[in-house]
C-alpha cells in the first residue's frame, strides 16, 4: 500500500442500522485482517438521507476505492448509494422478518444500469464483501495481494484432507 493509501480510508463501510452490526463487524475485521483503512458508520437510505449523501461526498474527495453497504429488509441503502455514485459498491443483504430474503432481492434486484455486486445473507456475506473489496485492491496494491495469497494457502493447510 503506497503512503497515501496508509493514511486515508480506502474502504468505506455502511449499514442501515446500529443493528446490522453484530454482523458486519465480520466485514471489518476481515478488512482490518488486511491491514486495509476502512471507514464505517450507520446511515440509512430512508432514516438519514443527509448523512448519506455527506458520506458519499466525502468518499469521493478521500478517493474512497469501494463503498460496502449492508440493509435489511426493504434494502435500498446499496442501491441509492450506488445512484449517487460511481464508486463501486458492494451490497450485504442482513436478516430479517423474511429471513433476509427481502433484503436480498432489494439488493440484487437493480436495474441496468446502475450495479450493485451482492453478497450472501448475513455473515458469509459480510465476510465475502470486504474479501472482494481485498480483492480488488490486491491488483493495485502488492502488499495486498501478498497477503490474500497467504490467505487462501491458510484453506489448504487447515482443511482436513479426510473427513474422519
Ligand atoms: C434496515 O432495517 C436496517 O439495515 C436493519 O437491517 C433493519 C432494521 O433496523 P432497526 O429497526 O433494527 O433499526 O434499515
Amino acid at each position: 500500500m503506497n503512503k497515501d493509501s496508509k493514511k486515508k480510508p480506502i474502504v468505506g463501510v455502511i449499514m442501515g442500522s446500529k443493528s446490522d452490526w453484530e454482523i458486519m463487524k465480520n466485514c471489518c475485521e476481515t478488512l482490518k485482517s488486511f491491514s486495509i483503512n476502512y471507514d464505517v458508520r450507520v446511515i440509512s437510505a430512508h432514516r438519514t438521507p443527509k448523512r448519506l449523501e455527506k458520506f458519499i461526498k466525502e468518499c469521493e474527495k478521500k478517493n474512497t476505492k469501494i463503498i460496502i453497504a449492508a440493509a435489511g429488509g426493504a434494502a435500498h441503502l446499496a442501491g441509492v448509494t450506488a445512484a449517487l455514485t460511481t464508486i463501486p459498491v458492494l451490497g450485504v443483504p442482513i436478516e430479517s422478518v423474511l429471513k433476509g430474503i427481502d433484503s436480498l432481492l432489494s439488493t440484487v434486484q437493480m436495474p441496468a444500469g446502475v450495479p450493485v455486486a451482492t453478497f450472501a445473507i448475513g455473515k458469509a456475506g459480510a465476510i465475502n464483501s470486504a474479501l472482494f473489496a481485498v480483492g480488488i485492491l490486491s491488483r493495485t496494491y502488492p502488499d495486498i495481494h501478498n497477503k490474500l495469497k497467504r490467505y487462501r494457502l491458510n484453506f489448504e493447510k487447515k482443511v482436513p484432507k479426510k473427513p474422519f
